[in-house]
This record gives C-alpha cells, structure tokens and sequence, in this order.
C-alpha cells in the first residue's frame, strides 16, 4: 500500500511548503490555520509522524529523527512569525494614554480684544436693526473723498494723511466709501453699519496709529430726525458702557454731514466731576455724527428732497480704550502676550459669531 511508504523527499517538501506558507501568513488567524495544517490532529507532519510505525524497523529512528527535526523547526517559526504579528498589531493602534488623568492644562490663547469689542459693537447694533455693509480697503478717490463732499483742496487729502497709491486710488481713510457703495446699490430705507481697518499716514503715538478700526452706521428714510440719531447713538452708548451715561451732541464741522456735532458721553471715571480720564472735563468724547449731506445723496443717486438720513463713526480702538483703560493704541496691534492675554476671559470655544 502506497501510503504506508514513507517517500524519503516528503518531510524536506513539507518543510519547504511551511516556511514559505507561516512567513507569508500576515494574521494571527491565517497563521492559526497553518499550524492545524500542518501541526494539527490531521496535520500534514502529524500523519507522517504516524506512519512511521509502519516502516520497516530499521528505518524508523533515522526517519523519525528528519520528521521531528521539521516539526521542530516549523514550531519555532510559528512561534517567531507570531510575536511579530503580535508587534505590529501594537504599532497600529498606540497605546492612548491614561484616560484617567487630569486634562494637561497650557495656552489656548484667546479672541483678541479688538475682536471681542467689535463682536459687541456689531451685536448691538444689529439688535437695533442694522445690518452689516463690508467694503475695500483699498478705495477709489471718488469714493474716499469727492462722493463725501470732500472739496477737492481739503487738507486731509492731503499726503500727509491719506496713503496714495496712485492719483485716483488710495488706502481708505474712513469706511464712509462703504456707505456709498451701498447706496448706489440698494433703494432707501436703510440702516447699515460699516466697521472695517483704515490707514492713516500719521506718526504713531499713544492715541494715533497709521492703520485702526473704525464703525460708521447710516439710516436712511423718509422722515429720519436728528432726535432718530440722537436715540440711536444714546442707546448704543448706554449699552456699551452702561446704562447710566449722559450723552451730549456738540456742534463740530465735519465736511459731509450738515448739521454735524461731536458726541460726548458723562465720564465714567468721575461721574462728570473731573478726573484723568476726561481731563477734567467730566465729559469725553466718543464719536462724530450729522445728518448726510444732500450732495452726498445726489452723488449716491438719491432725490435729496425725498430722503433724510444720518450717520455717525467712531474709532473702535478708543472705545475699547476707554472701556477697558488702555493706555496706548499701539498695544493693539504689537502682539505682547502680556497685554493680549489680559483679555482672554473665554476661550474660543467660546465664540459665537
Ligand atoms: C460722520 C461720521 C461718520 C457720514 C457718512 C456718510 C455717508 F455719506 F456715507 F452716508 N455721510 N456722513 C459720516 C460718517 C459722518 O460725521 C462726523
């Protein structure tokens, strides 16, 4: 019977399958189903073990010391391939860490208090109404000065204060260019406001910088008051700093609005009785405002016999100034940790636009 004869080349072929079969085993299952293979009840190395009983007697130790060498060697193999499949297991799913220890505390770093102020300017005035107007900041002349009414000799086109690029084109001194674009565009009423970055060309100091935030808003009707701007102006006011400031409108000469005045608002520090804050004045001033020009709206395509509008504009440096005692506008923008950390009271997680 055939299968009773032991062919002496059958254990070196068997070997020669399982080497190559376990190293390219790449699964603890895939290796499992080797070792039964071979090493099995019904193994391949298992069954020729047993027919060794049936080979003549004087061949039996000598072939039967062959077998258990290959088994030997195919038990060793399984047991290496094993612990590096084992090993790289570990290597694609690190170990996480201690899930039970206290969250490792550091910098988050924070909104930028310029930031957070013009978060809370934009969200009083949009409980009012207003809607939000964005513009270039690099503008056309028209639209910088000659659509404001600014005549064409008045000093703050003046390249001592307007940053030029060419005749025609310039960094935006102010963000009324924004109002105007936005008349052209839309039909009255409206109620915009227009918060953006300006440039200067002014020497930096303690209250000047070349390039600063500023917020103009602008309401336009048919029937719009100076007592319409003088509520609105009042109630922000109040909301920003607190409901116990006193507003005050004096006349000032602005070149675009008419009549026009400067706000004030009773100082904070002393109640109005006088302090650093206001200089002694009791009063300090917050921002410019008017009702709009008639030749501003013939420029924005506007019959000015059918409408009435105002507007006003404050820098949003010196608000947040003034609400938090800041004592120069070149913190702003200098990136001292020192300073900007003062003001990170939430962290961004935190922020709901
Ligand atoms: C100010 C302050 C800020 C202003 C804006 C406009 C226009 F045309 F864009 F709508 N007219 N006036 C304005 C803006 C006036 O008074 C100092």
């Amino acid at each position: 019977m055939s299968d009773e004869i032991i062919d002496r080349s059958r254990p070196g072929e068997i070997e020669k399958r399982a080497v190559k079969a376990i190293t390219e085993a790449d699964t603890v299952d895939a290796l499992e189903e080797e070792r039964i293979r071979y090493l099995g009840r019904k193994g391949e190395i298992t069954e020729l073990l047993r027919s060794v009983g049936r080979m003549p007697v004087e061949e039996r130790p000598a072939l039967g010391n062959i077998i258990n060498n290959v088994k030997r060697r195919i038990e060793e193999l399984l047991e290496t391939r094993l612990e590096q499949l084992a090993s790289e297991v570990q290597e694609e799913v690190p170990f996480p860490g201690d899930p039970t220890l206290p969250g490792r505390s550091g910098w988050q770093g924070g909104p930028h208090i310029l930031h957070k102020v013009l978060r809370d300017v934009k969200r009083i005035f949009f409980g009012m109404g207003y809607s939000l107007a964005e513009g270039p900041d690099v503008e056309l002349d028209y639209y910088n000065f000659e659509a404001l009414n600014f005549p064409p000799d008045h000093p703050s086109r003046d390249l001592q204060d307007t940053f030029y690029i060419n005749r025609d084109i310039l960094l935006r001194t102010q963000t009324s260019p924004v109002q105007v674009r936005y008349m052209e565009k839309h039909e009255p009423p409206l109620r915009i406001i227009s918060p953006g970055r300006v440039y200067r060309n002014e020497s930096p100091d303690p209250s000047h910088a070349s390039e600063f935030y500023q917020m103009e808003g602008l309401y336009v009707d048919t029937d719009v008051s100076l007592g319409d701007l003088r509520n609105d102006v009042t109630f922000f006011i109040r909301s920003f700093f607190g409901m116990d400031a006193k507003v005050r409108f004096r006349p000032h000469f602005f070149p675009f609005p008419e009549p026009s005045a400067e706000v004030d608002m009773s100082c904070f520090g002393c109640k109005g009785s006088g302090c650093q804050i206001c200089g002694k004045a009791g009063w300090i001033e917050i921002m410019g405002a008017g009702m709009v020009h008639p030749h501003v709206f013939r420029y924005a395509g506007y019959d000015p016999d059918a409408y009435t509008g105002f507007a006003f504009g404050m820098g949003i440096e010196r608000i947040a100034m003034l609400k938090y005692g800041i004592d120069d506008i070149r913190r702003f923008l200098a990136n001292d940790l020192r300073f900007l950390r003062q003001f990170w009271t939430e962290s961004w997680a935190g922020v709901v636009e």
